[in-house]
């Protein structure tokens, strides 16, 4: 069985895991690694990057080279890392909190530019480090900490916002369904630009709202819809309106034609090293 081959084995820690139990982390961490050892990834070819908060814990929870930066900027640091060495895949997780609020300026130009990496919205629809505040995910009527009365403001469509912003593949899985967030991250390794993946993440501690059973009865795989077509935007538009009954999963939306920051680099054409090789001592003397 994979989960106990030699090379997922190579990914796990010895430290102390502090995710609450059947917290959706697990899943999603699992499945990630699956997903790399099924594509051939060592832990010396991916940079994991993560943000703060439960999510960004993960990166005590997987053995592979890994950067924790602050709230909010994984994918400005992401993102500088992939464009410096793009023989390193960069994966970059971060929670609702994270990508919809202190980060949400990083999310759009990081669409919009196309970097050269993976990007995991871990959705669980609060803040769950800091114990459960509300964030812009959280569902209308949601009684919070801190919103004791209920949240007042609709939330954020997570995925007609970044369908807006022309992006070049888009992905929704569930936090329970291990194989499916495997292929879908099996896809997102195989895509040359910005991949934008989103888990809708369990939460059992701080979001009472939307727990497992509650998704398990809503998600459907997309495969089920037969003629839907990945490369209209506005069937995955469409598709993607109903956040409460029916929930489509697997890769949403692709644009093959959209290229990737570093293809559209005119300095960089035709030179076969990477960024990341060229840095050498630089004289100033003369620029004084
Ligand atoms: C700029 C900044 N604001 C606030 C915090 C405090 N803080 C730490 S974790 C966290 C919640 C994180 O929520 P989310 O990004 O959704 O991740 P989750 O814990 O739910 O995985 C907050 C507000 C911080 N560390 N930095
Ligand atoms: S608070 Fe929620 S997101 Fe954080 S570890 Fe516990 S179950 Fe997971
Ligand atoms: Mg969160």
């Amino acid at each position: 069985m994979l989960a106990k081959s030699a090379e997922f084995l190579k990914y796990e820690t010895d430290k102390v895991i502090t995710w609450c139990s059947n917290c959706g982390n697990y899943g999603i961490q699992n499945a990630l690694v699956r997903a790399l050892v099924l594509e051939g990834y060592s832990q010396r070819d991916v940079l994991m990057c993560f943000d703060i908060g439960c999510s960004g814990n993960g990166a005590d929870k997987v053995n592979a080279y890994t950067l924790h930066g602050l709230h909010g900027r994984v994918i400005s640091l992401a993102a500088g890392a992939a464009v410096a060495n793009q023989r390193m895949k960069v994966i970059a997780f971060a929670g609702d909190g994270a990508t919809f609020s202190e980060g949400v300026n990083h999310l759009v130009h990081g669409v919009r530019n196309d970097y050269p990496m993976i990007f995991v919205h871990h959705n669980n629809e609060n803040y769950g480090l800091t114990i459960g505040q509300a964030s812009s995910t959280t569902r209308l009527g949601a009684k919070m900490n801190g919103a004791p009365d209920g949240v007042v403001i609709e939330p954020i469509n997570t995925l007609q916002f970044i369908l807006s912003l022309d992006p070049s593949f888009v992905a929704r899985g569930f936090s329970g369904d291990v194989e499916q967030m495997t292929e879908i991250f099996q896809a997102a390794l195989h895509h040359k630009g910005f991949a934008y993946v989103e888990i809708l993440q369990a939460c059992p501690t701080y979001n009472k709202v939307t727990p497992d059973a509650w998704y398990a009865e809503r998600v459907k795989d997309v495969s089920v819809l037969p003629d839907y077509d990945k490369h209209d935007i506005w069937a995955a538009r469409h598709l993607v309106q109903d956040m409460s009954d029916d929930i489509y999963t697997g890769i949403l939306y692709e644009n093959p034609a959209k290229r990737d920051f570093m293809s559209l680099q005119k300095s960089r054409e035709g030179i076969d090293t990477q960024l990341v090789d060229e840095v050498k001592p630089f004289d100033i003397s003369r620029l004084l």
